[in-house]
């Protein structure tokens, strides 16, 4: 699949504002800091669509962007060690009714592939089991690590989560690494989506 277009649609902070769209949904979430953004600029060849950010956290906004023919959903990132219980609540809250309202054929999750998933990550995925939302797992910032660590960590976050090993791609924002994977397997959640029409 190659991406032609990418812009910025809206931002929204609450379920009633939710993009009412016929387009696909592939939606991106993790915690804060983990690439989210990084990796939408990448899939898009745009350096700054989606803002990347050195200080973690803030944003509790949920970006939509117009990828032609899907549209993409950056979620806000959890796991962010200052944020109030209050907030978590709210975030859960936003979380839940995006998983049971949107019509999303694939999420994209995020984990670094440096760090063993946290209880957050594990959470994530069981929202998706609970919302019937396929995903996959994406394991960000590769190029910090050494080419021969990649397998092995790899089978050792699918282990960790439950997942098969096909089911973890690592990718790298720095250098393109698992883009064409990342784009692949977009391309066959829209068309498996289409299938079902
Ligand atoms: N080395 C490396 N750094 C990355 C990669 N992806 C993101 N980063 C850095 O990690 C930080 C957070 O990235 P960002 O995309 O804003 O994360 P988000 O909070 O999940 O949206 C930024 O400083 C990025 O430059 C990657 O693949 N490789
Ligand atoms: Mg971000």
């Amino acid at each position: 699949m190659k991406i032609n277009q990418a812009e910025f649609v809206t931002s929204v902070a609450s379920a009633d504002k939710f993009l009412k769209t016929d387009k696909p949904i592939i939606a991106v979430a993790g915690k804060s800091n983990v690439g989210k953004s990084s990796l939408i600029n990448m899939l898009a060849n745009r350096k700054k669509l989606a803002k990347t950010s050195v200080t973690p956290g803030r944003t509790r906004l949920i970006n939509y962007f117009d990828f032609g023919e899907f549209m993409l959903a950056d979620l806000p990132g959890y796991g962010f060690a200052k944020v109030s219980k209050e907030e978590k609540k709210k975030w859960g809250a936003l979380l839940e009714s995006f998983l049971s309202t949107q019509k999303i054929v694939l999420l994209l999750s995020l984990v670094d592939i440096r760090h063993d998933p946290t209880a957050d990550d594990k959470m994530m995925i069981n929202y998706l089991y609970h919302y019937q939302v396929p995903f996959a797992l994406v394991a960000t910032k590769a190029d910090k690590l050494g080419k021969t660590k990649i397998k092995p960590r790899i089978k050792e976050i699918a282990t960790d989560l439950r997942v098969g090993f096909a089911d973890v791609t690592a990718s790298s924002a720095e250098t393109g690494y698992g883009k064409d994977d990342i784009l692949r397997i977009i391309e066959q959640a829209i068309s498996v989506d289409s299938l079902e029409e």
